[in-house]
């Protein structure tokens, strides 16, 4: 139903994206979109390039008089540092990165060609973009948030910044995890008859895709696996006023790949950034011969921003299981096709 393409690098013109699949008639707020932007900008730990940009989009299409007009929506953001062409070649690989397998894929004898697209600078116009899925779910009174949950193993503000100020000193980096929680998601998005059509699948697939994920839990997660199933599974209840409910949330708000009206509950694990300031053992790419790996201008911690390009991810999935269960032309259609599910519930 909605699909997504970017483009750009880190250091070309701009970043730019096509959503297409928007309804008509959402009122869209640049404000709003551009307030997402300076939330994955921020966090502690994020390097210098974050003084540089200040990331604002541009709506070139797909918005007339403020609203969607139902075709597709491009997006773009202009980078302030547009220096590609005159950025050195990068020749020893960064373990971690997409440096090596990239040059190697694609015949480079320059591994700036590679790291230039592999930038998780690239998140920025996935967020403008989860920005409008956002808008979209609101009108819903779905919302998606995230919280930071762990950085380099420590979970108290306080003793994760000390964490990241030794990260810094040692000029090393650090990984850590975050939740996304979308809540008032209906019972029935996404579906058991396919494995593409799982909302969980498509969640998981969708949050791995950030550059650094490497893992993902969908409520319980992990840890259920180390349990008896009636310690883990939540037991179903029914009131009039509440219909049916759980007491508990194992289960993440998804069944059989369908949302069961909990809240969504998406846990993610984030590696160590791959630029390291104290570089690690590599080999150059033309020579063959020992080196350390290339020193490129990184941040230190980026677990806070990858929390928001996550949220704008889950909101997307979400966007595209809800198009497809009630409609996808016009807002007041869907709105009512909506009402007439939920009354019928
Ligand atoms: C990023 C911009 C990049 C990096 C970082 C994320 O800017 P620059 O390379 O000019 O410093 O700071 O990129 C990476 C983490 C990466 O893996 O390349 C951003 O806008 O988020």
């Amino acid at each position: 139903m909605l699909r997504l393409l970017s483009a750009g690098e880190s250091h070309g013109a701009a970043l730019l994206a096509i959503l297409e699949g928007m309804p008509a008639g959402l009122k869209v707020d640049k404000g709003f979109i551009d307030q997402e932007l300076k939330r994955r900008q921020s966090g502690y730990g994020r390097g210098p390039r974050m003084k540089i940009e200040q990331d604002r989009v541009d709506i070139l299409s797909g918005i007339a008089r403020g609203k969607t007009i139902g075709s597709p929506i491009a997006l773009k953001i202009d980078n302030r540092d547009s220096s590609i062409d005159k950025l050195p070649k990068v020749l020893a690989p960064r373990p971690g990165h997409a440096d090596l397998a990239g040059a190697l894929k694609y015949d480079f004898n320059d591994i700036r060609f590679v790291l230039e697209r592999a930038s998780a600078r690239e998140t920025a116009i996935r967020v403008a973009a989860g920005a409008l899925c956002k808008t979209f779910l609101k009108e819903f009174r779905i919302v998606v948030s995230s919280r930071l949950l762990m950085v380099g193993g420590e979970s108290t503000e306080s003793r994760m910044k000390q964490k990241i100020d030794e990260a810094r000193q040692k000029q090393d980096t650090l990984g850590g995890s975050f939740e996304v929680v979308a809540q008032g998601v209906p019972v029935g998005l996404g579906s058991y008859v396919q494995s593409d059509k799982r909302l969980d699948a498509r969640l998981a697939a969708v949050v791995m895709s950030i550059p650094g994920i490497k893992a993902v839990e969908i409520g319980l997660g992990a840890e259920s696996a180390n349990r008896m199933g009636s310690e883990v599974h939540d037991e179903i209840f029914y009131s009039k006023s509440k219909g049916f409910y759980r007491k508990t949330n194992n289960a993440g708000g998804i069944e059989g790949g369908i949302s069961n009206g909990e809240p969504i509950v998406v846990r993610a694990y984030m590696k160590p950034i791959s630029s390291l300031a104290q570089p690690l053992d590599s080999v150059n790419i033309i020579t063959r011969k020992p080196t350390k790996a290339a020193i490129q201008r990184a941040d230190i911690c980026a677990v806070l921003a990858a929390g928001v390009i996550a949220e704008g991810a889950v909101a997307f999935v979400l966007s595209d299981a809800f198009l497809e269960k009630f409609g996808s032309d016009s807002l007041s259609q869907i709105k009512r096709s909506f009402q007439g599910y939920i009354n019928s519930l």
